[in-house]
């Protein structure tokens, strides 16, 4: 479990400070549009790639460094706010982070993100327009989507025996020391607005206090908080249920006929993780190389054959097996997507966010 010490706010307004005010040394452009060639990068062959666990299988790094000559080190998060805080604090020196929606979007106001220069991207190309061009980046100026997905509900059928059908039916006293959540403290929020019928953005000190009220009596039946692997304790049994990542729970479901999938009735979040380029990076043509890497349909395929999320590239989409096409937890219908909302950025009340989840989690 993690301890979240600097909120989105606070790491935001560390990062604006701390990051930003050196020139990055960009490579030099190479005019190419093949898809393999590597970046043109005479001074530098190194890329560093800051990204959420379980989320880009080490076979894509290992063959972008094969192909390029490009010397990758890779570091993992288990959040958003993990990540800004360590860029906030002046760690890294990245070369790509992985932010979720409403981080682009904060990044992005900020001007903490390199714009992007899509001639060197030209697998943009494969990219659904579904997920392009969203209000958190017109344009795609400064992100490229890697995965989408949701937050669902996934459970284990010989221990759990009723129908689930959302978190009404997962927060119940019965189910206390049975159930693993996300650590992530705007999931958690969300889910507690939800039940209230309340938009997930809709986070102002009066709907704060409500979703309090209703995580005041969830979070005490949760035994396990893990953002990094939830599958786990569902595996080993240690716990029944869980409110866990698409990826996660689309394991489950090809790993053991006995886990069930529900996208909760209350609503959920649609999220989408992009690749980013911090404003203060060193190896900006690498960057985009690894990104228009990612973008080929056969090793987007590779990424999603070992991390099963909603992809959002049609032509590796087409690589897919019709299982995998099938599986409710990677894919969820165009009538369960309607329904899903993306996170926005909250500004200030962020911080409140996390010191919600935090003050009931000590309890
Ligand atoms: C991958 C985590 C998914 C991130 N392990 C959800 N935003």
């Amino acid at each position: 479990m993690k301890t979240k010490t600097t909120t989105l706010l606070s790491a935001l307004a560390a990062l604006a400070v701390a990051g930003c005010g050196k020139a990055p040394e960009t490579a030099p452009a190479e005019n190419t549009t093949q898809p393999q060639a590597p970046a043109a990068a005479a001074e530098s062959k190194q890329l560093s790639i800051y990204c959420w666990s379980e989320y880009i299988p080490q076979s894509v790094i290992d063959e972008f460094a094969a192909r390029t000559g490009i010397k990758v080190s890779v570091e993992n998060y288990a959040s958003n706010e993990e990540m800004l805080a360590k860029l906030g604090a002046g760690g890294g020196n990245y070369d790509i982070i992985q932010p979720s929606e409403y981080v682009v979007e904060a990044l992005v106001k900020e001007n903490l993100l390199h714009p992007i220069d899509h001639s060197k991207i030209p697998n943009l190309k494969n990219l659904s327009p579904q997920f392009l061009n969203l209000p958190f980046d017109p344009g795609n100026k400064f992100s490229v989507p890697f995965m989408a997905g949701t937050v669902g509900i996934v459970w284990n059928t010989e221990l759990i025996t009723g129908d689930i059908k959302g978190f009404s039916d997962v927060f119940k006293p019965e189910n206390k020391d049975k159930i693993v959540v996300l650590d992530d403290a705007r999931e958690i929020v969300s889910w507690a607005l939800l039940s209230q019928g309340i938009p997930v953005n809709d986070v102002s000190d009066g709907n704060l206090e409500k979703a309090r009220g209703v995580l005041a009596n969830w979070l005490p039946l949760v035994k396990v908080y893990d953002s990094d692997s939830p599958k786990t304790a569902l595996l080993n049994g240690d716990v029944a249920i869980g409110v866990v990542w698409g990826g996660e729970g689309a394991i489950l479901l090809n790993e053991d006929k006995k886990f069930r999938w529900a996208v909760p009735a209350e609503g959920t979040h649609l999220f989408i993780d992009s690749l980013a380029i911090p404003k203060d990076a060193k190896n900006v043509a690498n960057a985009e190389a690894f990104m228009n890497f990612i973008l080929q349909p056969e090793i987007s395929k590779q990424i999603s054959d070992a991390f099963p999320y909603t992809n959002p590239n049609l032509e590796a989409r087409k690589l897919l097996t019709a299982e995998q096409l099938a599986n409710p937890a990677s894919f969820p219908t165009d009538e369960e997507i309607a329904k899903m909302e993306t996170f926005k950025d909250v500004g200030a009340q962020s911080s409140k966010i996390d010191e919600l989840v935090t003050s009931l989690k000590v309890q």
